[in-house]
């Protein structure tokens, strides 16, 4: 391996200021931010290492120890503006700061210990779940992290393989297609081959209330990623995060190797570089080696490494070869080959062919009628339905038995707030919620988001939360809502509409 090469990448990447925020600014001694008591005797005797960071698409380089260590990590997220393609805007929600966020590079063997940070200005609660980890959830309900609040877990890695890791808070969909996901590689005690150069590569579609190209901010589209009705599919986070002046480089003659993940939320990718054919492919990330492979399926929520020795010059193209994805929806980067040419492998144009294309022709779909939601009949009903609501929509910042979290989310088991106006309920919820409240005798100062249901669905919710956890009962319909709709906002939330 050209270790050196891939030092100077990683020192390349500091000195352009890619390395993530949180990783500069807590750059010290790892001893101090090592938890002083670990888990068990056997991890306090562990090296304390903290793991290298690097932002997307460069990696940490190979692990050369020979013994397993405790790494720490220190993770943090972020909820920011940043670009989906020219002119439009998206407010990601990402771990350090990038999409993908930033890839983890650890040994079979080792003790991760996890310190996620969810930054204070975060609206949302976040969490992380590494497919890498054996045990519940992923790590996910011990990382549960509350704005401005850092959580601890440790995990030990036992299978080596390339893994995902992404937030499982919920709604869970909602912070996957936000942007929350990345790769964590647990390197086999042996190592992996090596190579010259080493990429990081994650697929994401994103969902917009604007259609592919409609510039300005653009809002997250329920409706659209509940239908898998992708508006772009991208490499990196956003159009063109691989393409042109940020096209990966290699050199005639050199192994590549690309660590490709895709985070969904939806789409299955058919990874493929046109000019190209993989020489080894670690199906699915695991152990098993294919080669001379074309095209390799990524699954959301899955991972493969592909292995290339680069022969001729050129610019080599990834794309998701469900192909009106990589040329219609932003899923194309590129692999800028330079060095000298080899005619016998590649002779360039030999003589001017015509191409003859098909004709186009535009096919119409019957839709059908779309099937109407079931509508609560009863009070009954309308507590079962809203359980649903709540469950998927409310209980991330509210917490199961609507206990709340001291300091950031307030209680609606007892609320006394609550109790007081059922009306009112419905206003917070359709157009969000902020300054200062009391509830139970405790002050609260946040900003509950405006919430994207129907007045069916806040109805049936207000409706069982008034009817749970010590609340005093009580019951709202769809037209009260659709009345608060209208009405003026309890508390004006700065930013919304
Ligand atoms: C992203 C986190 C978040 C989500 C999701 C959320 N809330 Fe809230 N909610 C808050 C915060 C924060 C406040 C307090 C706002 C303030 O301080 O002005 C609040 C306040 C409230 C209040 C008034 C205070 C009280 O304790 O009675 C009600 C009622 C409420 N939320 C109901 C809901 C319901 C129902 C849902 C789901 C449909 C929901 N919230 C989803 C964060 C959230
Ligand atoms: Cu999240």
């Amino acid at each position: 391996m050209k270790v050196n090469k891939l030092v100077a990448a990683v020192s390349m990447a500091l000195s352009m200021g890619l390395v993530s925020g949180a990783v500069m600014a807590k750059e010290g001694n790892v001893a101090n931010v090592a938890l002083e008591q670990p888990a068990s005797e056997a991890i306090k005797k562990l090296p304390i290492e903290k793991a290298v960071r690097v932002a997307p698409p460069m990696v940490p380089p190979p692990i050369t120890r020979k013994h397993p260590a405790r790494v720490v990590v220190e993770m943090e997220t972020v909820e920011k503006v940043m670009k989906m393609a020219d002119g439009v805007d998206y407010m990601y929600w990402t771990f350090d700061s990038t999409v993908p966020g930033t890839f983890l590079r650890v040994r079979e063997g080792d003790t991760v210990e996890f310190h996620l940070s969810n930054h204070p200005s975060s609206k949302m609660p976040h969490n992380i779940d590494l497919h890498a980890v054996t045990g519940p959830g992923g790590g996910a309900a011990s990382s549960l992290t509350a704005p401005g609040h850092t959580s601890v877990f440790s995990f030990k890695t036992l299978n080596p393989g390339l893994y995902v890791y992404h937030c499982a808070t919920s709604p869970v969909g909602m912070h996957i297609a936000n942007g929350m996901y990345g790769l964590i590689l647990v390197e086999p005690k042996e190592g992996l081959p090596k190579v010259d150069r080493e990429y990081y590569v994650m697929q994401g579609d994103f969902y917009t209330k604007g259609g592919y190209g409609e510039p300005g901010l653009q809002p997250f589209d329920m409706k659209k990623a509940i239908e898998e009705n992708a508006d772009y599919v991208v490499f990196n986070g956003s159009v063109g995060a691989l393409a042109g002046e940020n096209a990966l480089k290699a050199e005639v003659g050199e192994n590549v190797r690309l660590f490709v993940g895709n985070g969904g939320p939806n789409l299955v990718s058919s990874f493929h570089v046109i000019g190209e054919i993989f020489d080894k492919v670690y199906v699915e990330g695991g152990k098993l080696v294919n080669e001379h492979i074309q095209t390799t399926l990524v699954p959301a929520g899955g991972a493969t490494m592909v292995e290339f020795k680069v022969d001729v010059p050129g610019d080599l193209v990834m794309v998701d070869h469900s192909i009106f994805r990589a040329f219609n929806k932003g899923a194309l980067g590129n692999i800028k080959v330079s060095g000298a040419e080899n005619k016998e492998i590649y002779s360039g144009k030999q003589m001017d062919a015509v191409y003859l294309p098909e004709g186009s022709a535009i096919q119409s779909v019957d839709t059908g009628a779309a099937p109407t939601p079931a509508v609560a009949q009863n009070l009954e009903e309308k507590i079962k339905f809203g359980q649903r609501v709540y469950e998927a929509n409310c209980q991330a910042c509210h917490q199961a038995g609507g206990v709340g979290i001291s300091g950031a989310f307030p209680p609606l088991a007892a609320s006394d707030y609550l109790n007081a106006d059922h009306k009112r309920a419905a206003n917070v919820i359709v157009h969000g919620l902020s300054g200062e409240i009391t509830v139970n005798g405790n002050k609260w100062n946040s900003v509950m988001p405006a919430m994207l249901l129907s007045d069916n669905d806040v109805a049936n919710v207000v409706t069982y939360v008034l009817n749970s956890w010590g609340n005093k009962g009580g019951e709202i319909s769809p037209e009260d809502v659709a009345a608060q709709r209208k009405a003026a906002p309890v508390q004006a939330v700065p930013g919304a509409h």
